[in-house]
């Protein structure tokens, strides 16, 4: 329909970008990774979300070949700044189960001579995803390249238990309306729950939309790995985030 045709002159104009939110490690306050964001913006500047095309995107298959772009394009940003540790891409489980997918991962960090330790791809929970035993071979293929694999929208589903269980996730984002609901002592106890739950199985915690200097100290106490949201970075171009990556020590 509409969007599909729009999509399709999108990515013949490269009308498609990426921007970059920044990522924090808590205990040294620094920016270790970003997530990689698709944008589409029309010719007359407006910005189509990707709420709005990536549905479209992943039902008529449009999704694998933007998909690669992604994937392409964030590893060509690690290639050329080295300092920037991690990028982490969403993807959609439909390009988990097309053949062949831990194959063009490889090959696009071989074209960038990049090393798989530095990509992350985040897999949302909050789409039901059968448990194809293709996606979990798939998954594991990746690992075995080393790249890390990430559980976006922890909380959302009815899934993430299930995911947790099969996978071993490097990182675990869970989802703001958890962070957002701190404000009552019920939300409170439910994201020490949540909380304490990952802790005992293992990944990263990283906890997303961080609003205000409070949530981040809430953050702190709880001794959480990672952040992310607005109060830490908008998205941007990248052009404006490699500056804020320092030298390993
Ligand atoms: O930045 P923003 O709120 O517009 O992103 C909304 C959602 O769109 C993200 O949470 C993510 O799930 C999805 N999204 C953004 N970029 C990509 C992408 O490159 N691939 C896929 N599959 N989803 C994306
Ligand atoms: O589902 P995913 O985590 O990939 O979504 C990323 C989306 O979340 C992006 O569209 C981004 O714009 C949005 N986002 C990032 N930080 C914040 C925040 O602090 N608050 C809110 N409300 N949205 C955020
Ligand atoms: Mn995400
Ligand atoms: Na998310």
């Amino acid at each position: 329909e509409n969007v599909a045709a729009l999509l399709k002159i999108a990515i013949e104009r490269e009308l498609i970008s990426l921007v970059f939110q920044p990522i924090i490690n808590m205990r040294t306050g620094k920016i270790e990774a970003m997530e990689a964001l698709m944008r589409l913006t029309m010719p007359d500047g407006t910005a189509v979300p990707p709420s709005l095309f990536i549905p479209v995107a992943e039902r008529t298959g449009m999704i694998l070949e933007l998909g690669r772009w992604a994937i392409r394009t964030a590893c060509r940003e690690l290639m050329s700044s080295e300092h920037i540790r991690t990028i982490s891409v969403n993807v959609s489980p439909v390009q988990l189960k097309a053949p062949g997918f831990a194959a063009s991962v490889a090959a696009a960090l071989g074209e960038a001579g990049v090393t798989g330790d530095r990509l992350a791809l985040e897999i949302t929970e909050g789409l039901e995803m059968e448990m194809h035993s293709d996606v979990l071979r798939c998954i594991s293929d990746l690992k075995l390249l080393g790249i890390k694999v990430w559980l976006d929208d922890f909380g959302t589903g009815f899934a993430g238990l299930s995911w947790l269980r099969l996978i071993d996730f490097d990182t675990v984002k869970i989802d703001r309306s958890f962070l957002h609901d701190c404000v009552t002592p019920r939300g409170r106890a439910m994201f020490q729950d949540i909380v304490e739950l990952l802790r005992n199985r293992g990944p990263k915690i990283l906890v997303e939309g961080v609003e205000s200097e409070e949530q981040l100290e809430l953050l702190r106490r709880l001794d959480i790995d990672h952040a992310q949201g607005f109060h830490v970075g908008r998205p941007a171009r990248a052009e404006s985030l490699r500056p804020l990556f320092e030298a390993p020590r």
